[in-house]
């Protein structure tokens, strides 16, 4: 313990209050959260001490970079194994300290998210809400920087981008010579259409709708559009940010004719970044994203918004609690939000309930069929209501988690799936105490997500640098010129074999995914008819949908906007496939799969892993190893860093496979939807559903079925050739690197014994470090205990 000391000891523990004094904070609060505030944030501490850690090592390594290339500097060659080590340890300076961790908060209009996201901040009206119709309009990043401005960062479409939304919005908008159709004379332009009109209008002025593709291009916008495509604002206050932010946020209605610049752009809006001052309610490295509708018509920002939901590790579906049952809506978010975690990143949903304030007494107390106290409140009838719909929730979300992702425990282990929230309160407190809004139970699950990612990366990267340290340390020992040829011959047999074993492994793996394909296969011949009518036929008929349609077939089935709802056909008729393959796909690649079943893919990899290093350790004793115990430690080391690598390989490539089938329908469908969206005329839209229905009958007749499954299954042979590949290439460098006979791999370098013992010290304090985190949350646990809090709430909240 003596030799942490002196970095870990420099603060005392438990209490170390500057830590939590959260800046802003609010009035209103009574003495007994006042003292529950100033109690340390078990999780601060330990993010400070992780990234002292960190520092520190980053320190080490660059002190040992540049010892290394002056000593190499001037040299005709460079020995293979330093050129490695010199490689290695600027990867591993240059190597980003954080990923930011996304949190998407993913809901209907209206739901509450950006009310949520103020409340988080602490920042009353950062972002624009309106009760009364569509607010945000784009895609909004929140997060917290060094710097002491708020400033925010508009991002714009490219040149290129908009020419591409411009060409198919004339094309939406493009009427034939011959009289328009019957539905369109009766009902008026329907809604995707009034978007476009209304996005030109803004864009060039009254009149635009009428001109062609190659007049608008011609055409003078309006506004003003900056060279570098971004705008920047900044402001010393929240306030004045929020207001210049406003306009560039909000929906801006329709049929209004404003003249500010900020409307004119407004079409052109792809994404908007927000970043507060250092703040401790929202730490550095986490990224709040606002994610409004169901994408968009705009290939480049449809795109954007389904990254952006891979992109984050954790989704919040946002839920009003008036509509948090039944609501197609709200289902169709909670699917997508799992499909991020088959495709993307996503490892966390949770379903947070909103606007829990809002609750009619009478009505509540006459339908309640549970419990046997007697409410006397409104905000008995409130709590009461949480822990019913927290209850009912859960299980249900838990269910449906279990069906489509049977093998992420992680997820399916997570103790709350469920928040019941309430954005007003937390500002009013007048019905409920500020712990009880749950905003503070949201903002702890942040900063524990923060440090749980902080801690494993760090736990990482001080164990990569020590063994790099180890192996430039041990090129100085003379020792290591002795000739190990024997072992390497040994070794690299081994290898070989246990490749081969790794690849029929990752066959039989895959092999899992071949049934339900085939089984999906079946259900999406017999079903894809009924599926493809649910999406062509809606509601009100064929009124306003001509136009719709048109606008999905120039998009090759899909038709996103920022305000209605996604329809998309190649989705709709693969879905069955997917019901099929979507809980053996999931097991396939999950992290936390029970290496028994020999589903999981990835403790093959670890297996492989653990033979190899148990290897290397068997034939270091075998041979009397022990002067070089160093490098044999190293190569250890870096198995582990080479195949950690692949992880992020294989979750990268996931995405593709997951999507194979998607796209291989989309894709045989192309010349199909090509042909609907020429229709114009009388009965266009029958006619336009004519084509698709025969078209994709067609196809289906032609296997297109058939095809999809073959793509995925040549996506799944791809990945097992990537992995192997990779495999190969990195164990061969580690061989050579290891043999230290022949070509003067070794040279004498510089001396980083000093930097070595230091890389020695912080290894071991990163024990140390775990320790004292347990110990404080022990501390803090005992502490809440005790804590008043747990009392009866005070009188003011029972009247
Ligand atoms: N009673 C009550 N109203 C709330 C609460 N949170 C938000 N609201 C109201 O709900 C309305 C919609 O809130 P927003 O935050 O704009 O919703 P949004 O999900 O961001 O909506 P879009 O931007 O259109 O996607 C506003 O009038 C808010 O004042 C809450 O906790 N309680
Ligand atoms: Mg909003």
């Amino acid at each position: 313990m003596a030799e942490t000391e002196d970095f870990l000891g420099q603060e005392p523990h438990p209490v170390d209050d500057d830590l939590l004094k959260e800046p802003m904070k609010k009035r209103r609060r009574s003495d007994r959260d006042q003292r529950f505030r100033a109690f340390p944030s078990v999780e601060q501490s330990a993010l400070k001490e992780y990234e002292r850690l960190e520092s520190r090592t980053r320190r080490v390594l660059s002190n040992t970079y540049q010892k290394l290339i002056q000593s190499v500097f001037l040299d005709d060659s460079i020995p293979n194994g330093v050129k490695y080590l010199i490689n290695r340890l600027l990867a591993l300076i240059e190597k980003p300290s954080l990923d930011p961790i996304y949190i998407g908060l993913f809901g209907s209009t209206g739901a509450g998210k950006s009310s949520l996201i103020n409340a988080i901040i602490q920042q009353d009206m950062l972002l624009p809400v309106s009760g009364e119709s569509i607010c945000t309009s784009c895609i909004v990043q929140v997060s917290s920087g060094c710097c002491e401005q708020y400033e925010a960062k508009i991002h714009l479409l490219s040149d290129q981008e908009w020419k591409e939304e411009l060409k198919n919005l004339t094309r939406l908008l493009h009427r034939a010579e011959e009289p328009s159709g019957e539905e369109e004379d009766a009902w008026g332009r329907d809604d995707a259409v009034e978007e476009a009109v209304w996005k030109l209008q803004l864009f060039y002025g009254n009149g635009a709708e009428g001109k062609n593709y190659e007049e608008l291009l011609r055409a003078k916008p309006k506004g003003k559009i900056p060279a570098s495509r971004v705008i920047t604002l900044k402001a010393e206050e929240a306030g004045e940010l929020s207001v210049k932010l406003d306009p560039y946020i909000r929906t801006q209605r329709r049929g209004w004719d404003g003249e500010s610049a900020e409307t004119h752009i407004w079409p052109l809006i792809k994404l908007v970044e927000v970043t507060l001052p250092k703040s401790e309610l929202i730490p550095e490295g986490v990224v709040l994203v606002d994610i409004p509708g169901t994408g968009d018509f705009n290939s480049k920002r449809d795109e954007m918004w389904k990254k952006t939901i891979d992109k984050c590790s954790v989704i919040w579906v946002i839920s009003d609690i008036e509509r948090v049952s039944g609501g197609r809506a709200h289902e169709d978010l909670l699917n997508e939000s799992i499909k991020a975690c088959q495709r993307g990143f996503c490892r966390d949903v949770a379903l947070v309930v909103t606007k829990t304030d809002k609750l009619h007494l009478p009505e509540y107390l006459r339908e309640r069929k549970v419990g046997n106290q007697a409410i006397q409140s409104q905000r008995e009838a409130v709590l009461e209501r949480n822990t019913m719909i927290k209850l009912q929730r859960n299980k249900m979300l838990k269910e449906k988690l279990k069906s489509k992702l049977p093998a992420d425990l992680k997820i399916l282990e997570a103790s709350e799936l469920v928040y019941t929230v309430s954005a007003q309160e937390y500002w009013q407190q007048g019905l409920l105490a500020e712990e009880e809004t749950e905003i503070p139970k949201l903002r702890e699950y942040i900063r524990r997500r923060l440090l749980d990612k902080k801690r494993r990366m760090v736990t990482t990267y001080v164990t990569e640098a020590f063994g790099l340290l180890l192996l430039t340390d041990s090129f100085n020992c003379a020792e290591n010129l002795q000739n190990e040829y024997s072992h390497m011959s040994v070794l690299r047999r081994f290898v070989e074999e246990k490749i081969q074993l790794l690849e029929r492994s990752i066959d039989q793996c895959f092999a899992h995914i071949e049934r339900p394909l085939q089984e999906g296969v079946r259900d999406a011949r017999t079903a894809y008819r009924r599926l493809l009518g649910a999406c062509l036929v809606r509601s009100k008929g064929n009124q306003g949908f001509h136009q719709t349609l048109k606008a999905v077939c120039l998009k090759n089935g899909i038709y996103a906007s920022r305000t209605l709802a996604r329809i998309d056909l190649n989705e709709a008729i693969t879905q069955p496939i997917y019901d099929r393959v979507d809980p053996v796909f999931g097991g396939i690649f999950s992290r936390s799969g029970k290496p028994t079943d020999g589903l999981a893919l990835m403790p093959h990899i670890d297996a492989f892993k653990h033979s190899l290093q148990e290897k290397m350790t068997e034939i270091g004793i075998r041979n009397g190893w022990k002067y070089d115990s160093y490098k044999r430690s190293f190569l250890i080391q870096e198995i582990s860093a080479i195949l950690g690598g692949l992880e992020g390989h294989i979750l990268r490539k996931r995405r593709r496979i997951y999507e194979s089938l998607t796209t291989s329908v989309q894709s045989d469908l192309k010349p199909c939807y090509e042909e609907a969206a020429q229709i114009t005329g009388k009965k266009a839209c029958e006619r336009m559903k004519d084509v698709i229905r025969r078209g994709v009958d067609r196809q289906v007749a032609e296997g297109m079925f058939e095809r999809a499954q073959q793509r995925m299954q040549h996506q799944f042979q791809q990945l097992k050739n990537g992995i192997t590949e990779k495999v190969k290439g990195s164990i061969a460098t580690m061989l050579t690197l290891a043999s230290s006979q022949g070509d003067g791999l070794y040279k004498e370098l510089a001396d980083v014994k000093s930097e070595y013992k230091e890389m020695e010290k912080l290894h071991r304090s990163l024990r140390e470090v775990a320790e004292n985190a347990v110990l404080r949350r022990g501390m803090q646990d005992f502490l809440l205990r005790m804590s008043p809090s747990k009392a009866p709430p005070p009188s003011r909240f029972n009247s």
